[in-house]
């Protein structure tokens, strides 16, 4: 069994310059973004430029150099953004994929979230 990437995913026009974004950090194999609907004072996407749907795809697929490149980038976009434990008052990351995990966007994508408090982990539904 394959995974099934949409190129016409938003993520993917994004990176192929086709919709504009507000980078954050652009390295060789990776992008961060700030989310459009931003749900913390800090709220970063950091996805990488190969053509991933999750974040199992990309962590059995990918080459060690885009792995390497996408974990260093995740680390140097939480020290620009100040919420390293080091500098800030630390982060969440999340990393949605398919239906249960309610993942909008078909193209690998870690949100970081920060700034604020932002309570338990997963809400009582
Ligand atoms: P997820 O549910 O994990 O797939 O989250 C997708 C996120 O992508 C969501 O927080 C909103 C964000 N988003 C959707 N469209 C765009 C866009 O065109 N630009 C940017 N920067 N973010 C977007």
């Amino acid at each position: 069994m394959t995974y099934a990437y949409d190129d016409q995913n938003i993520f993917a026009k994004i990176l192929r310059g086709e919709i504009p974004n507000t980078t954050v950090l652009e390295t060789e194999h990776s992008l961060a973004f700030r989310d459009l609907y931003p749900q913390a004072p800090v709220h970063v996407l950091v996805i990488p430029k190969g053509a991933y749907v999750s974040y199992d795809h990309f962590a059995s697929e990918a080459s060690d150099a885009e792995i390497v490149d996408y974990t260093r980038a995740i680390a140097e976009v939480c020290r620009r953004e100040g919420v390293t434990l080091t500098a800030g008052e630390g982060f969440r990351m999340i990393s949605n994929a398919g239906a249960n995990g309610v993942q909008e966007v078909p193209h690998l994508h870690v949100h970081i979230l920060g700034g604020r408090p932002l309570g338990r982990m997963l809400a009582k539904v």
